[in-house]
């Protein structure tokens, strides 16, 4: 059995919903159990900063699918979110990016884990610091180190009336 941390993203729409709507089909999968999801958090778009702002979450899932497939999985996923790429960096209305896979890293042509941005950017942190204090297998860090060198700016706890 494998243990994964997904990061979903979503800045168009019902945002609570496709989050909802995104978690729901993961753990739809007979080969995915979603076994704890982060508090929802509202965050200032980075990259292309002329958007809205996003709704993020991770996910702790255990799975007995190998990386490619889970990351087929994650596609079929954003495809059935209806998923439409129009600027690069723009407005999506999901994401799903495989974190971290047990404590492996992976490289190929389709999948790069640790995700190789991830620990530059206080969206992915702060909701996976609240699941596992994890260390990094590239940077041999853990994300509490990350989010000291990077700080929380940006990133807020979304808490519904
Ligand atoms: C210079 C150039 C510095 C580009 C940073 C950063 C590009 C992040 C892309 C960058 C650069 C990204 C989300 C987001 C995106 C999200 C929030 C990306 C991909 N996804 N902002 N921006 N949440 N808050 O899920 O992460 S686009
Ligand atoms: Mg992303
Ligand atoms: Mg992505």
């Amino acid at each position: 059995m494998n243990t994964a941390y997904i990061s979903l993203g979503s800045n168009m729409g019902d945002k609570e919903q496709a989050l909802r709507h995104a978690v729901e089909l993961l753990n739809d999968h007979a080969a995915i159990n979603v076994i704890a999801v982060s508090s929802i958090y509202d965050t200032d778009p980075v990259g292309y900063e002329e958007q809205d702002v996003f709704f993020n979450i991770v996910v702790k899932i255990t799975t007995t699918l190998k990386p490619q497939p889970l990351l087929d999985v994650c596609q079929q996923i954003e495809q059935q979110l209806k998923r439409v790429r129009i600027v690069r960096w723009g407005p999506r209305t999901i994401d799903l990016d495989i974190l971290l896979f047990n404590d492996e890293t992976i490289d190929t042509a389709t999948l790069i884990v640790p995700h190789p941005r991830m620990h530059e950017r206080a969206f992915v942190l702060v909701p996976l610091a609240e699941l596992d204090d994890a260390t990094l297998p590239t940077t041999k860090r853990t994300v509490r180190d990350h989010l000291r060198e990077i700080g929380d700016g940006g990133v807020r706890v979304y808490r519904p009336f």
